[in-house]
């Protein structure tokens, strides 16, 4: 499974938390795009595509979604519930989003530019293109 959940160095004092996102650094790419989703809601799904060379690390700045990760053979689910975690998807992994809370907010790394053509959005299309 091309994913991994990161624990994220907190720089913590008296006054509260802080974490820092450096690309080819605590993140395994250049950073390139950065988005954040929000106003999410409980009953809606999202994602429902993978990506054939897009890498990204999910963070929920606040609140907590499920992710449902398929690498075309099996499924693994992770709640993504607290900013100290990122997770990081690699190419090739069919990603779902589901169960959000309310006011969830979720801050996304990209390590390319925003690209349409990029995604596959298919399921069974997907299936081809990692079990060929
Ligand atoms: C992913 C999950 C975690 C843009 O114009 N620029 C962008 O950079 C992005 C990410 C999206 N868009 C447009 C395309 C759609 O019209 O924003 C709209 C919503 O995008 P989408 O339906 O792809 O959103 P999600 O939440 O299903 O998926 C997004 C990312 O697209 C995807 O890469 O891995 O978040």
């Amino acid at each position: 499974m091309n994913y991994k959940l990161i624990n994220l160095d907190i720089k913590g004092d008296r006054r509260g938390k802080l974490i820092s996102l450096e690309g080819n650094q605590n993140v395994p790419f250049d950073i390139k795009r950065v988005y954040y989703i929000f106003d999410t809601l409980p009953d809606e799904e999202r994602g429902k595509h993978a990506h054939k060379n897009l890498e990204q690390i999910i963070i929920a700045i606040d609140g907590a979604c499920q992710m449902v990760l398929d690498d075309g053979k099996k499924q693994e689910k992770v709640w993504l519930n607290t900013p100290e975690k990122g997770l990081y998807i690699g190419k090739n992994m069919w990603r779902e989003m589901r169960h959000f809370s309310y006011g969830c907010k979720l801050m996304v790394l990209a390590s390319d530019h925003y690209n349409p053509e990029e995604y596959i959005r298919d399921y069974d299309e997907f299936l081809k293109e990692v079990n060929g």
